[in-house]
């Protein structure tokens, strides 16, 4: 526990010479009260309850995973570009479109082959909570967006239910939108892979004719399980993700 203390005031010490002293702070002017902490020496044990508990468990048993780590930069250029010319129609519709919906829309191009849930790492009232967006495959952009939006309204206030947080196949950590370039993500036990998005920076690269330019660049890190999942296999799957982020336009050829 730590109490608040008041320093001392200042005391003006007697001078010697008999020339009186210029006075620091005039007297009207009230000094700052400053706080300083002060151990007490005791400390205290807080049970670990709820969210914080599951948590542990879950946490613990993710590290008994072999993981595998492996790291890329993704041009978002193109990206930024088409989702400002939709952000607009979003809000008219009155939803806030970020870029998770693309990065979940299209990390389902990748695992088309099966229904997923692509589970989202969200920083909420009650702590970390990844809940998921069902069914990935049969929803439109648009459509996770409003399923973004309304899980984060849940998570503001405390209220996401155990539908939205169970099932989950597939996870991605946009730590990004706190900061930070690269992390280290843990696999979230059944799931065998996790993504973490890096802030989005805009810096300069090379275009194909040697031209510098200014590119809007993210970091991802994804961490897969080692036992079932080689690291080629993930550089490829990586190596899809990105492309088919550097160019948006793909998506229209597969819009059913
Ligand atoms: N780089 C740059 N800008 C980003 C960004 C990124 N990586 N991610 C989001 N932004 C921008 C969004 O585009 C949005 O901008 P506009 O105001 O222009 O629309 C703004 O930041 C706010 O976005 P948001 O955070 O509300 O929405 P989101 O869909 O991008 O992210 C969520 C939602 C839930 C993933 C996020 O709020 C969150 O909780 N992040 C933390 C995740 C976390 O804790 N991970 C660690 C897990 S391990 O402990």
């Amino acid at each position: 526990p730590f109490h608040e203390i008041q320093p001392p005031l200042p005391t003006a010490s007697a001078p010697s010479s008999g020339v009186k002293p210029k006075a620091k702070f005039p007297p009207s002017v009230p000094l700052p009260a400053i706080s300083r902490p002060v151990f007490s020496g005791t400390d205290s044990t807080e049970p670990l309850k709820g969210f914080h508990k599951a948590m542990v468990k879950t946490m613990t048993a993710a590290l008994k995973i072999p993981h595998f780590g492996y790291c890329d930069e993704v041009n978002l250029t193109r990206l930024v570009q088409l989702r400002k010319e939709l952000k607009g129609l979003s809000e008219a519709r009155g939803v806030k479109l970020s870029y998770m919906p693309f990065f979940i829309k299209l990390l389902f191009r990748l695992l088309h082959q099966v229904s997923h849930n692509i589970g989202l790492a969200m920083d909420t009232s009650r702590g970390l909570l990844v809940p998921n967006v069902k069914n990935v495959q049969m929803l439109s952009v648009f459509e996770i967006a409003v399923e973004l939006n309304r899980m984060q309204t849940l998570g503001a206030t405390g209220q996401l239910g155990t539908a939205d947080l169970t099932g989950g196949t597939f996870t991605l950590s946009n730590i990004g939108s706190i900061g930070g370039t690269y992390a280290k993500p843990v696999i979230l036990p059944p799931e065998v892979a996790i993504g973490a998005l890096g802030k989005i920076q805009v810096l300069p690269r090379f275009n194909s004719r040697d031209e510098v330019v200014k590119a809007h660049i993210m970091n991802v890190s994804w961490s897969a399980d080692h036992r079932i999942i080689d690291g080629a296999t993930m550089a490829r799957f990586s190596n899809l993700w990105r492309d088919y982020l550097e160019n948006p336009a793909s998506m229209v050829l597969d819009l059913k």
